[in-house]
């Protein structure tokens, strides 16, 4: 049993969630393992692990790299930049590939939609298909929708793989960031071939030249940016919508003690939408009635919940860390899970209360889960199954061990580039407030949690910091979440914004922080600064923009922060990557890449200091500007 002002202590050091607090004391109390608890338990780490210097990849290894014994080489001959070049490039190939393979199945779900095969989905954005199928040089003049969505879906797929050597998104970006991309020869091929020729590349003895394989890095990075996730989101907004501005709320208190509570957690929004039509459809609502509920409430975690809050305003429960304590309200019958950021232990967590836990994917088996494969083709059939399970759930829930904290806070959502340009009547209003200064420039801050940094606090302490001098941030991911829980999604929020920033936000009756989507719609963000760089007429590194993932943990972000440096935006990272090992590594890809695509990363854990980092940079670029 652990002291009360312990537990009361190590919640506090855990998180600033207020609705998380007191489910983490309840978890300390009852001994319900979650992420922190395992984190402490892995310290210390492997310091070889640790700093990049270790490798597992052939049998004569593994090898770690030990300078003060001597240990200079692997068994192979490899030394500490290649084997810490090797690992990032690895790490990047991974997060592209989650992705652009995300990015596939929806093309695929498209495709399925055209043919006929998959019942129940639909074109909702029809104006998106057709400018999209502008953009492939498919003429859609006199045909419906679905005989284009056939062609633009084939065309979308075969970027997968394409012979063309160029990706054809990649044609958003300015002629001048195209430009670089040429010089540096780094513009992506294809989706597939970068991750293959990645893999291909980590093999052992395929290149000895640490920079040569990091550069292979950037144009991975770059395949998944305007490619793979790009198709994701794009493919996502013809299918389901595109988002436009709309209210919901965030945080664990979006559970109701009287409804079946259903969350929908991992990436993928091809099976939620079809769970959020069952879970309307009235005979559902009569079982629920039955069983003893006022409804069923849908909440949303992590990036498949900001699929539906974006286009359905279905209240998110929260990022990341929360996956586990939303369990521990002892009010959740079910979690859907399709795959990436879901815990492996989940279902361990699960069974200690009603909760069921439902796997989805055949990608994405977990044990203990109950199983319901998913395929476009029987979509709304399986979404009923999952809901019905629910409502049978209910009756088994533990009223006296149900824990909602607090009360939900408020949150305008809905910010794609679309919706944003209609708001402000096109880019050139933003583009006005920069140039006069009422807005400083432009922020994404994106990315997951990692217990390395007190849940939420990196990228609430790190918004305020810009919005208070007078940076717009843009956010998606777990990041968004964090702003959303924090109040910051609010229009009101404008209080706390520079008062030129909190003017235009006035203005337009949007926060200081717009909520962009889920971690592929970062590729949003990447269309946005485009954007604003063709508005201006330059590339995209010369805008007084910058990117920041405070308390990253996931390979997809490696390669998110990696496309934002090699489309020209300098990123800031919270949590150090797993290269301190090689100082000339460090040094490449925070000072040597300057000179190949005019950005770098930076590391900086501490969120005030990366505002005066992020600060400083945009300032440099408004002058470059002459603004
Ligand atoms: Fe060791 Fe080289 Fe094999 Fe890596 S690739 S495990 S450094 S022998
Ligand atoms: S869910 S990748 S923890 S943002 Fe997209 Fe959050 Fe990071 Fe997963």
């Amino acid at each position: 049993l652990m002291n009360p002002a312990v537990i009361e202590a190590k919640a506090e050091e855990r998180t600033i969630d207020e609705t998380a607090k007191p489910l983490l004391k309840l978890s300390l109390e009852e001994g319900i393992e979650t992420v922190w608890d395992r984190f402490e338990q892995q310290q210390p780490p492997c310091r070889f692990c640790a700093s990049g210097v270790s490798c597992n990849r052939c049998a004569m290894g593994p090898c770690r790299i030990i300078p003060e014994h001597n240990r200079l080489r692997g068994v192979c001959g490899a030394d500490a930049d290649l084997i810490v070049a090797r690992n990032l490039l690895d790490m990047i190939a991974t997060g592209a590939a989650a992705h652009s393979d995300h990015g596939r199945e929806i093309v695929e779900t498209l495709h399925k939609t055209a043919t006929g095969e998959a019942a129940g989905y639909m074109i909702s954005d029809p104006g998106k298909l057709r400018r999209i199928a502008g953009e492939y040089g498919i003429d859609g003049a006199g045909r419906d929708d679905l005989s284009v969505a056939a062609d633009v879906s084939l065309a979308m797929l075969e970027e997968y793989g394409t012979i063309k050597n160029e990706i054809c998104f990649t044609r958003r970006a300015p002629d001048a960031t195209r430009q670089v991309w040429d010089e540096a020869g780094i513009m992506p091929r294809s989706v597939d071939r970068e991750i293959v020729e990645a893999m291909h590349r980590v093999q052992m003895g395929v290149g000895a030249d640490y920079a040569n394989i990091l550069v292979h890095g950037l144009r991975t990075s770059l395949g998944d940016g305007w490619g793979g996730s790009l198709m994701a989101t794009d493919t996502s907004d013809i299918l389901f919508g595109t988002p436009d501005l709309n209210t919901s709320h965030v945080n664990l208190a979006v559970l109701k003690d009287d409804r079946v509570n259903i969350a929908l957690h991992g990436h993928n929004p091809v099976l939620s939408e079809m769970v959020v039509r069952a879970a309307g459809e009235p005979e559902m609502l009569d079982l629920a009635r039955e069983a003893g509920a006022d409804g069923i409430n849908l909440v949303g975690l992590c990036c498949t919940g900001n699929e539906l809050l974006m286009r359905k305003g279905i209240p998110q429960a929260g990022n990341h860390l929360n996956q586990e304590l939303i369990i521990a309200t002892g009010a959740l019958e079910v979690m859907i899970i399709d795959y990436q950021c879901i815990f492996p232990s989940l279902p361990r967590t699960a069974s200690c209360y009603h909760t069921r836990i439902v796997s989805t994917s055949p990608k994405s088996r977990v044990p203990g889960s109950l199983y319901f494969p998913f395929y476009p083709e029987s979509a709304l059939e399986t979404a009923r199954e999952i809901v019905r399970l629910g409502i049978e759930a209910f009756p088994e829930r533990d009223p006296a061990r149900v824990l909602i904290p607090g009360q939900p806070v408020e949150a305008m959502t809905g910010f794609s580039v679309e919706a944003i340009g209609r708001h402000f009547g096109g880019f050139s209003p933003l583009v006005d407030a920069i140039a006069e200064g009422s807005v400083l420039g432009v922020a994404g801050v994106v990315g997951c949690n990692n217990p390395k940094v007190r849940h939420d606090e990196g990228h609430v302490t790190l918004t305020r910091e810009l919005i208070r001098r007078g940076i717009l941030v843009a956010e998606t991911g777990c990041a968004a979440i964090a702003a959303g829980k924090a109040g910051l999604l609010r229009p009101e929020a404008a209080d706390m914004a520079a008062p030129g920033l909190a003017n235009v936000c006035r203005a337009f009756g949007i926060p200081p922080v717009l909520h962009m989507g889920s971690c592929v719609d970062c590729s949003r963000i990447l269309v946005l600064a485009a954007g604003l760089a063709r508005e201006i007429g330059v590339g995209i590194h010369r805008l007084p923009i910058a990117g920041a993932a405070p308390e990253w943990y996931s390979q997809k972000a490696v390669s998110i922060a990696s496309y934002f440096v090699a489309s020209g935006v300098y990123t800031v990272l919270g949590v150090m990557p797993k290269i301190t090992g090689s100082p000339a590594v460090v040094d490449l890809l925070t000072r040597g890449l300057d000179g190949l695509v005019h950005a770098t990363f930076a590391v900086e854990p501490d969120p005030v200091r990366a505002a005066d980092l992020i600060e400083a940079h945009i300032k440099e670029k408004r002058s470059g500007l002459g603004i």
